[in-house]
């Protein structure tokens, strides 16, 4: 049966492009064959104590293998687009110099059923998973790998640009540098804090050199996925509303900025990073056709306590110029995290405020919740409170042309291994059995009614 709509959704314009979202490393597994080098990931989740659950993505949801089913589920699904990505190990194994064709036929593959089915592909070049030879190397740390990402982003395209018609550089480049060279606890486990900036810096200079190495293919739609989420000052006080404003540079505006303004939020932050980036800049701000934001909470951030927190399962060390908190007041996910559905309008307006002509078109390239369970009557209510919240900031005039929801498939959720389930579709890990959840029949019923008269 089809699970009741609270009350139908307002409608999102013909041309609305709906979509779901997944990443390679979180689905795909296989991780040794089709001559797939060894990511970070890889890597990282061999240590012990790294992932929550003691697990590790080498077979995942087994997607590598399993993908014409899962292009069925998106069929079924009724979905125009589908956001994957592509792992930089399968292409080129040792992250720069010879391409891998076997690691390109898997795309190559997936692209074509997708467009037997009707789906627009969406590949992201890069979502986290760096090749671990690169990392040996210096990582994003340094400045080769923005040139060794462009010149695979270049692979990529020669052999998928007939194709493709959009493509998305980076995955919130932000949680990269934060959670894996800041703290820690996402690969590759570096914990340099403020030493983790130059991360940012070569990400963003990977961005916009895959753009003119997409641009010289003849690419046409490119955009990129940027986390943002508001951030509320945990009170009025001066400290609280500076410690905000800190991490509000920190994790959105340093990741913005640089692409829509073609410059960096304040000056301490650009005297950490690496050299004169000034020529960088210019070749991070080359125009995008749509920015893609992946939304899924606001962060209420108060001054240090002069303690560790732990917040949304992420730690926070003490010594850092501001403390998040947990948001009161609202549901919560399994995962701890806030379900606050209007802290969509307000970033997007927010959005269009501050950046007015200089912001394309936004797409909502990630949004979604965990909880456990296939009768998941809450993440309809998540998904359904979301797309309200962002009709009304179209509505308010921010112009929004797509939304996809994180994700197809439950699957390897990174530090916290399999014990966070975001998926439309259930995943027996002992069987690799997929199953729809609630959700997945009540978006299929919002995409047909979406779709009709
Ligand atoms: C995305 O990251 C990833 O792109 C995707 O791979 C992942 O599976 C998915 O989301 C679900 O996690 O204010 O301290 O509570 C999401 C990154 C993590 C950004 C939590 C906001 C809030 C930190 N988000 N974070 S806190």
């Amino acid at each position: 049966a089809v699970p009741e709509f609270p009350r139908p959704l307002p409608r999102f314009p013909k041309e609305f492009l709906w979509g779901v979202s997944t990443s390679a490393a979180q689905i795909e597994g296989a991780v040794e064959e089709g001559g797939r080098g060894a990511s970070t990931w890889d890597v990282f989740a061999g240590e012990s104590g790294r992932i929550k659950d003691g697990s590790d993505a080498r077979v995942a949801t087994d997607h590598y293998h399993r993908y014409p089913e899962d292009v069925r589920l998106l069929k079924e699904l009724g979905v125009g687009a589908y956001r994957f990505s592509v792992a930089w190990p399968r292409v080129v194994p040792d992250g720069r110099g010879a391409v891998n064709a076997a690691g390109l036929d898997f795309y190559d593959r997936l692209v074509d059923a997708l467009l037997a089915a009707g789906i627009a592909p969406v590949p992201t070049l890069f979502h986290w998973d760096t090749p671990q030879v690169v990392e040996d190397g210096g990582g994003w740390l340094v400045r080769e790998t923005a040139e060794w990402f462009a010149a695979y982003a270049d692979a990529v395209a020669a052999r998928l640009g007939d194709r493709v018609e959009r493509w998305i550089t980076l995955n919130e480049p932000a949680e990269l540098t934060l959670l894996g060279y800041g703290l820690g606890q996402h690969a590759p486990g570096r914990e340099l804090l403020f030493g983790a900036l130059p991360a940012a810096h070569h990400q963003l200079l990977g961005h916009g050199l895959a753009v003119q190495a997409l641009r010289a293919r003849g690419a046409r739609s490119i955009g990129i996925a940027n986390s943002h989420g508001p951030t509320w000052a945990a009170s009025d006080a001066a400290q609280d509303r500076h410690a905000a404003d800190f991490y509000d540079r920190l994790l959105n505006r340093l990741f913005a900025e640089p692409v829509l303004l073609g410059r960096y939020p304040d000056e301490d932050v650009a005297e950490l990073l690496p050299g004169n980036v000034d020529d960088d800049l210019k070749v991070i701000s080359q125009p995008l056709d749509w920015y893609g934001i992946n939304y899924y909470q606001p962060s209420l951030v108060g001054r240090p306590r002069g303690e560790a927190t732990e917040v949304g399962g992420t730690r926070i060390p003490e010594g850092l110029p501001f403390a998040p908190q947990d948001i009161e007041g609202y549901p919560r996910t399994d995962f701890g995290w806030a379900v606050v559905p209007e802290g969509l309008t307000e970033l997007l307006v927010g959005f269009r405020e501050r950046y007015g002509k200089r912001l394309p078109p936004i797409v909502i390239t990630e949004n979604g919740c965990s909880y456990e369970g296939i009768d998941d009557r809450e993440r309809i209510a998540y998904l359904d409170g979301h797309l309200r919240a962002l009709h009304a900031a179209m509505a308010a005039g921010v112009d929004v042309r797509g939304y996809f929801v994180w994700s197809l498939l439950d699957n390897f959720e990174w530090a916290e291994g399999y014990a966070r389930r975001f998926g439309l579709v259930h995943v027996d890990y002992a069987t690799l059995t997929r199953t729809p959840k609630s959700s997945y029949r009540w978006f299929r019923e919002v995409l047909r009614e979406q779709a009709g008269g």
